[in-house]
């Protein structure tokens, strides 16, 4: 006999804030859920077992002056790391209020439908998120610091589906549309800049992948609405081949946008986004956290991760904090690894326990948290030895 239960993961990647004098890391925050089959004893296990939480606060990192290298922002690009009906770990799914109302169940799907792919073995799916009636824009995104001057390329790959042997079509309804965005925004979050893709439609091609830069400048001064009283969009004014952080700039945001209009159906599928930072002084990456996507955690595996600066900056040993069960381990752990790339090991975690786990991270500002997800709250369960 089997029975079920599900635990809560995130991913992690690294946007961070940058001044003269020091940058923070913060993460993006992405609940995916991930459900199991478990034999009953591990079952029963879970409930003789007691909850830990812990947390991973990545404090000021102290940097030094050098030239950034040409970076991929964007974490789970592909959509590989967990899949089904889930918002992708790294990604930040934003719906109008009506949606909740009108689609409780959401319109999106993390897909593995052979051979459509783009790459890997799956895409994300997105479809109208209202059927109110109304036009609605609903997005995927994720956040990065940023500093003026930094300069940026982005893209995304479209494609809208024709059906096959066993499939039904699902093709984007005539007058929807999907493009991508990056949005510059200030430290207040006002919107200082917006560069956008092309709109992708069923005309553009059905059963075929295609990509869309984000190459039309938009003039911020001039709102155009979509029939959407909750997204406001600007004209296209330019034509650009770099996007160029402007003054005041703290974030830069890639968004994957889909305009539903009235309640017309069909869906657009999306692969391998981009944001390539390519001048400037580049977030420190907080890469290969264990535990990450587990159910079972070996306890004598620890927690480590790695930070490493892809600008080559100096990272302080002192700067990296580790909070296990509201206590500060930082003490304990142990850091190897050159001064731009550290690796990162905490060995005191306890034999038989279920472990929740909270990954807050410390930063200077004070965000939306609707948009400027920051938490890490994976769920997980260590068997009885
Ligand atoms: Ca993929």
């Amino acid at each position: 006999m089997k029975t079920q239960s599900e635990i809560q993961v995130a991913g992690a990647s690294t946007p961070f804030n940058y001044s003269p004098a020091s940058s923070i890391a913060i993460y993006p925050i992405e609940l995916a859920r991930v459900k199991k089959r478990l034999p009953a004893r591990q079952i029963a296990d879970w409930y003789l077992n007691r909850r830990i939480a812990f947390g991973l606060i990545c404090g000021t990192l102290l940097l030094s002056a050098r030239t950034s290298q040409a970076v991929e922002l964007l974490g789970n690009t592909s959509f590989e790391q967990n899949g089904g009906h889930v918002i992708p770990v790294s990604w930040t799914r934003y719906a109008p209020p009506p949606a909740a109302i009108y689609q409780p169940f959401g319109n999106y799907w993390v897909e593995n439908n052979p051979p459509v792919p783009h790459s890997g073995s799956q895409y994300w799916k997105q479809w109208g998120s209202c059927y109110d009636g109304t036009n609605n824009v609903a997005t995927l995104y994720q956040v990065f610091s940023s500093s003026a001057g930094s300069i940026y390329q982005a893209s995304g790959w479209f494609y809208t589906f024709g059906g096959d042997a066993t499939h039904n079509p699902d093709i984007i309804g005539s007058d929807c549309y999907a493009w991508a965005q990056i949005s510059f925004l200030n430290s207040s979050s006002n919107l200082l800049a917006l560069y956008k893709s092309a709109p992708f439609t069923a005309s553009a091609g059905i059963s075929t992948w295609l990509q869309y830069p984000v190459t039309n400048a938009c003039d911020v001064s001039q709102p155009v609405s979509v029939g959407d009283p909750f997204f406001t969009t600007y004209a296209v004014t330019g034509s650009v081949s770099q996007l160029v952080a402007p003054l005041g700039t703290a974030r830069v945001r890639y968004e994957f946008c889909y305009l539903q209009a009235t309640n017309e159906g069909g869906s657009c599928y999306f692969d391998d986004a981009s944001l390539n930072q390519i001048s400037g002084p580049v977030p420190p990456l907080i890469s290969n956290l264990f535990p990450l996507n587990m159910i079972f955690v070996p306890p004598t595996n620890g927690i480590h991760f790695n930070v490493s600066s892809p600008s080559g900056f100096t990272i302080n040993n002192s700067s990296i904090h580790l909070i296990v069960n509201g206590t500060d381990v930082s003490g304990s752990l142990a850091i190897s690894g050159s001064s731009s790339n550290k690796n990162v090991l905490y060995s005191g975690l306890q034999c038989n326990l279920v472990h929740t786990a909270s990954i807050p991270v410390t930063y200077s500002l004070s965000l939306p948290a609707s948009r400027n997800p920051h938490t890490q709250n994976p769920r997980i369960e260590t068997p009885r030895t």
